[in-house]
């Protein structure tokens, strides 16, 4: 694994990507609403219904339009269980395709939540391999609403799209938006452990 960059701004703290090189693909952390992605595919934190929320589901149907809700709700009339992901066009949206997955709900870390967590990561790359995406946005899943404890969502996040992309032949840009700079801090201490294991191996 290779760190590219990490940039602070001295002045007004704003914090910069953060680039790492995993086998032969890209993986970013950015402060960032994901509705303004260009990646080939934004993912959304659903509920298992599909049935629309808050958080980022609410952000992205809202910046999508109704279209997105429409195809959910006739592609995908079971809904979506725990730790899957489906696929619909994106709407209005930059990104061609939006991947719905749904993390677990956070209660008490005894009921498969990591296993769910890893599954949603997992499968919505995997789905997005199979539509010929060559980027994807991914936000912190489960950490807001469902209550997944944000310092082990992001160590549960990076390594599953790690793993993933060490799999992968092709390049790919895996780019985790985050909402707000906690949430950033969080996932960059995950990648200044790894540099700090990998110095000390
Ligand atoms: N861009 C990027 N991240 C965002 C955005 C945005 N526009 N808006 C919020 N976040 P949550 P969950 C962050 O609650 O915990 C919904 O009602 C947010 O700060 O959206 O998986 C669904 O319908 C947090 O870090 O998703 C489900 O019922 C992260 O996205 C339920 O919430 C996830 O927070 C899913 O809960």
């Amino acid at each position: 694994m290779k760190f590219l960059y990490r940039k602070q701004c001295g002045r007004c703290e704003r914090k910069s990507p953060v680039k790492t090189l995993v086998g032969n693909s890209v993986l970013e952390l950015v402060v960032g609403d994901i509705t303004n992605e260009e990646t080939d595919a934004i993912v959304n934190a659903a509920n298992s219904q599909l049935a629309g929320g808050g958080g980022v589901d609410g952000a992205i149907h809202r910046a999508a339009g109704p279209s997105v809700m429409e195809q959910t709700s006739q592609k995908y009339p079971e809904g979506c269980p725990t730790g899957e992901a489906v696929i619909t066009d994106a709407g209005q949206l930059k990104a061609k395709y939006i991947i719905h997955t749904v993390g677990p709900i956070w209660r008490g870390g005894r009921e498969g939540e990591e296993d769910y967590l890893r599954a949603a990561y997992r499968n919505s790359l995997q789905l997005a391999v199979e539509y010929g995406c060559k980027s994807v946005s991914f936000p912190a899943i489960s950490t807001g609403v469902y209550g997944y404890p944000l310092d082990l969502a992001s160590e549960v996040a990076l390594s599953e799209i790690r793993q993933f992309l060490l799999g992968l032949n092709d390049a790919m840009l895996v780019r985790c938006v985050l909402f707000n700079e906690g949430t950033w801090g969080a996932y960059c201490r995950v990648l200044e452990q790894w540099r700090c294991d990998e110095t000390n191996a």
